[in-house]
């Protein structure tokens, strides 16, 4: 199986992929006013470089639950600066995390391969055409309703079933919209608009979502759902995150998007050298 983003190409089966989150936002790389210090955000994607990212997803609004709606214009100030340096730097694939096809479009013309969309949920098809005429790699995760909702009241029958069939749907509306699947990646959305429950009953049945022949990607890295079920604060939910990687890994997830690279990086590579020998 392929996963084909612009000149890159991922073939699998092959060691899990990970992908190091760098969230530029004014709270996460702050000149210490209202901007991102374009200079200490490189740095740290070259950390998650030299340690075994292969990947850096840039993000610049928050998906925190409830967090506020930030306009295209500032996202696209916040990122771009970023992507244009780690490209004149580094020969690291990057993804853009983003909702927004005006942003997206923007980091693909300054050399991003790959597009992040949590808001794979959307109706209309701009984001999707936009991947089919770059040939970027596209994440589609699923979402029940938006950041600012999500977490009101979510509900499924079977959170597993619904889940997989949504990932069904939107493999035919991106071929509508002329995204080869060679270009997709699919992921379960962690978090986004799910329970407790409904994440632990995903993390479990993570081998049910392989069967559409595409990498399934997994994003657990410090979520409040650890904090609800051990009692533990965002600096203390490393280990829990590691177990869920390695579970997920074994289940058949190829891609792991995560703030801990080194951690996660030698989690997987442990793993997997028991599992050589089995
Ligand atoms: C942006 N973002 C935050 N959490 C995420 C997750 O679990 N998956 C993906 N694809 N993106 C995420």
């Amino acid at each position: 199986m392929k996963w084909r983003c612009r000149e890159v190409e991922f073939v699998f089966p092959r060691p899990a992929v990970v992908m190091g989150i760098l969230n530029v936002t004014p709270d996460s790389f702050s000149d210490g006013g209202q901007f991102v210090d374009v200079a200490k955000a490189v740095v740290h994607a070259q950390k998650m470089l030299s340690v075994g990212a292969e990947i850096i997803d840039i993000g610049g609004e928050s998906t925190r639950p409830g967090a506020p709606e930030v306009s295209a214009a500032d996202e696209i100030a916040r990122v771009l600066p970023v992507i244009k340096q780690l490209k004149a730097e580094t020969t690291a694939v990057i993804s853009i995390d983003t909702q927004k096809p005006d942003v997206a479009r923007a980091a693909l013309e300054s050399g991003a391969q790959i597009v992040n969309d949590i808001a794979a949920c959307r109706e209309e098809d701009a984001m999707w055409r936009l991947v089919a005429e770059t040939g970027a790699g596209y994440v589609a995760m699923h979402m029940q309703g938006t950041p600012q909702t999500m977490q009101a009241n979510p509900q499924y029958a079977d959170v597993v079933t619904e889940v997989n069939e949504f990932f069904a749907d939107r493999l035919q509306r991106l071929a509508a919209a002329g995204v080869s699947s060679d270009q997709t990646a699919l992921d379960v959305g962690i978090g986004f608009g799910k329970t407790l429950e409904h994440n632990l009953q995903l993390l479990a049945g993570m081998r049910h979502f392989t069967k559409h022949q595409r990498p399934v990607l997994l994003g657990v890295s410090r979520k409040s759902f650890v904090g609800r079920l051990l009692g533990l604060e965002v600096n203390e939910r490393l280990p829990a995150a590691l177990a869920c990687t390695v579970d997920a890994i074994g289940q058949g997830a190829s891609i792991i998007r995560t703030h801990d690279v080194a951690e996660t990086c030698r989690a997987i590579r442990m793993a997997e050298a028991i599992w050589e020998k089995r």
